[in-house]
């Protein structure tokens, strides 16, 4: 009775909740009113404000209506700080770069920007508003007043490997825009007009595809700017300089308004005098001389405090000599690192300014057999103060990626509210709907970097049974049935888990690039079962038995290798932190 009782409580409490709370934003607004209150979503809207609208604004602002306007529709009154439509609302307005405020009523919705961007991200929120809505046709009444933490946020495709496909591409700009994040730095180590032919200027079809990257990026308000490589051969003489210039004003010419030059990993060009010589005059010469460009980035050789070396004063000379208004590039203590706050106060008393930080995290270029699928922790709320921008350098697996670019667009945009778990798991129900739960137990066994110098976390829910069974089970032949059965919960729930996944069709580009994964997880959570399975009958000193499942076990193993040989890595590896460990540690144990 008293579990009824408790049931039918927790369902008011959920529906009430469902009620009264705004739905889900992502990524979360700064300030939300809301008197719990809601009305049917108009069938109709009459656009306030419109005629001064940038053309991609109104395009999505009609997307926003379904398309049905007209004049007896519901007010939807839009505009810009200054706009003669939203000047009552000035005050209301945030006074922050890319800030918005919306209102949303029963006699009118308000959409006021503190600029183009401000406006087009209110717009982004409305259009998540009415998404929600849809479902089940009712629109909260909500007061939201919104702004960055983090002016310059996203990402950058900074890899080696396998460059991202044009496709990729497109869609991590959508998704750089669907979460506010506002750039993309285009700099895959492995295109070679990037890179190793930094002097050529592109060939037709690449060219064309960068325009519609640019073209996208603008139409999406997200800055795409363009990265050069190049260090490893460049002589310090005008000839080059000049190719240099060559190169990005070809850049300019197909759409590029924003540029990056890179001096990572390079071993003759690591001179910081002759770098900032050639920066400072492509700034002066290029970069302000258009007038229309954004400031220049650079990513120097020693761009984290382990290659921090005094007696060369790289960075000193960087930091005394670059132009106040280029940006330079940072990795904090190490190229694979948390961002803490004591980096970030001791490296702008060098750079002379706030670095610009570049976080190697969800990349594996360092062993891409792996997927990074762990929440977004360890980086300081300090970047709010003490840095200019942040961006995260993903994997090669541009779907995989979203998982931590959705919380780092969480993180950069709203610090105080960011909850590294909750935020993981809305960015696993954004990306699979139709198979969350599965998605969020393979993403819990998938996370390790392998890298004792930036260890993440995995298999965090069963680490604590399986330290203890390891520790009996080899010292005494024994365990507690508790873990025993915690661990062979959590197996049953992979094997199902790696079916649901391989069912899963709400998006197939993820399911498709990690299917390899998918497929190592069912593997080895089989692999799993079988050696609780081997203690258990060694235990029972049930020889025979030990025998049949050693075979199937060897049969398991066989189906991972080909699994492995089938990737293009050369190996689909997860579970390296705790399950693998584990099974190796029962088949090892003889009694
Ligand atoms: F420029 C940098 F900020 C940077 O991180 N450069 C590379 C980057 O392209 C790569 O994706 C990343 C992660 O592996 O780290 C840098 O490359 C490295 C880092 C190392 F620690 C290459 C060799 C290393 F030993």
């Amino acid at each position: 009775m008293n579990r009824l009782l408790l049931f039918i409580f927790s369902l008011c409490i959920g529906f009430g909740l469902s009620e009264a709370a705004i739905p889900q934003l992502s990524p979360h607004p700064q300030k939300v009113k809301e008197n719990g209150k809601a009305f049917p979503v108009p069938s109709s809207f009459h656009p306030i404000g419109t005629d001064e609208l940038p053309p991609n604004t109104l395009r999505l602002l009609l997307r926003c209506a379904d398309d049905h306007t007209d004049r007896n529709g519901f007010p939807l009154r839009v505009g810009i700080r200054g706009d003669e439509s939203v000047r009552k609302y000035k005050k209301m307005i945030p006074e922050r770069c890319e800030g918005y405020y919306l209102a949303v009523n029963a006699s009118e919705i308000v959409v006021a920007g503190n600029d183009r961007r401000g406006l087009y991200y209110g717009l982004r929120t409305l259009e998540q508003l009415f998404v929600q809505a849809g479902k089940n046709d009712s629109l909260p009444e909500v007061e939201i007043t919104d702004w960055p933490d983090v002016a310059v946020r996203g990402v950058v495709e900074g890899f080696y490997g396998t460059p991202w496909s044009h496709e990729a591409r497109m869609s991590l700009i959508d998704f750089c825009s669907d979460h506010k994040l506002n750039t993309y730095i285009y700099g895959p180590k492995n295109d070679r007009y990037h890179r190793a032919r930094w002097r050529q200027l592109y060939p037709e079809a690449e060219a064309r595809q960068l325009q519609s990257l640019v073209a996208r990026a603008r139409e999406k308000e997200v800055d795409f700017v363009w990265a050069v490589h190049p260090g490893d051969d460049i002589k310090w003489n005008e000839e080059d300089r000049d190719k240099l210039v060559a190169k990005l004003e070809s850049m300019y010419q197909l759409g590029i308004r924003a540029f990056a030059v890179f001096f990572d990993d390079i071993g003759k060009g690591k001179n910081a005098a002759e770098q900032a010589d050639l920066l400072n005059y492509i700034n002066r010469n290029f970069i302000q001389a258009k007038g229309d460009v954004r400031p220049l980035i650079m990513c120097p050789s020693d761009y984290n405090r382990s290659r921090w070396h005094p007696e060369t004063a790289y960075l000193e000379t960087l930091g005394d000599k670059l132009d106040a208004n280029i940006h330079i590039m940072w990795t904090g203590d190490r190229a694979l690192s948390d961002i803490t706050a004591d980096n970030l106060t001791w490296v702008q008393t060098i750079l002379k300014r706030r670095p610009y930080i570049w976080w190697n995290f969800p990349v594996t270029d360092f062993s891409n057999d792996r997927i990074l699928m762990g929440k977004v922790i360890g980086i300081t709320p300090a970047i709010r103060t003490d840095a200019s921008a942040f961006v995260s350098n993903p994997m090669e697996y541009a779907e995989a990626s979203k998982l931590a670019l959705f919380s780092v667009a969480n993180y950069t945009w709203n610090i105080n509210a960011y909850d590294a778990e909750a935020s993981w798991q809305e960015g696993i129900r954004s990306l699979l709907p139709d198979a969350a739960e599965a998605f969020a137990c393979f993403c819990r066994h998938s996370s390790a970097t392998g890298e004792a110098h930036f260890p993440k976390a995995e298999s965090e829910c069963i680490r604590p049974a399986a330290d203890r069974f390891v520790k009996q089970y080899t010292q005494s032949g024994n365990w507690q049935a508790e873990d025993m059965q915690t661990l062979k919960d959590e197996f049953d729930r992979m094997v199902l888990a790696a079916g649901e996944l391989k069912l899963a069709k709400s998006n197939p580009a993820l399911t498709r690039e990690i299917a390899p994964w998918i497929t190592a997880f069912g593997l080895w959570a089989q692999m799993g079962q079988e050696a609780l399975a081997l203690a258990e009958v060694a235990k029972a000193q049930e020889h025979e038995q030990s025998v049949r499942i050693l075979k199937r076990m060897h049969v398991l193993q066989r189906l991972i290798e080909q699994n492995d040989r089938s990737t293009a890595a050369g190996a689909a590896s997860l579970g390296t932190a705790v399950i693998q460990p584990l099974i190796k540690h029962i088949m090892e144990t003889k009694f």
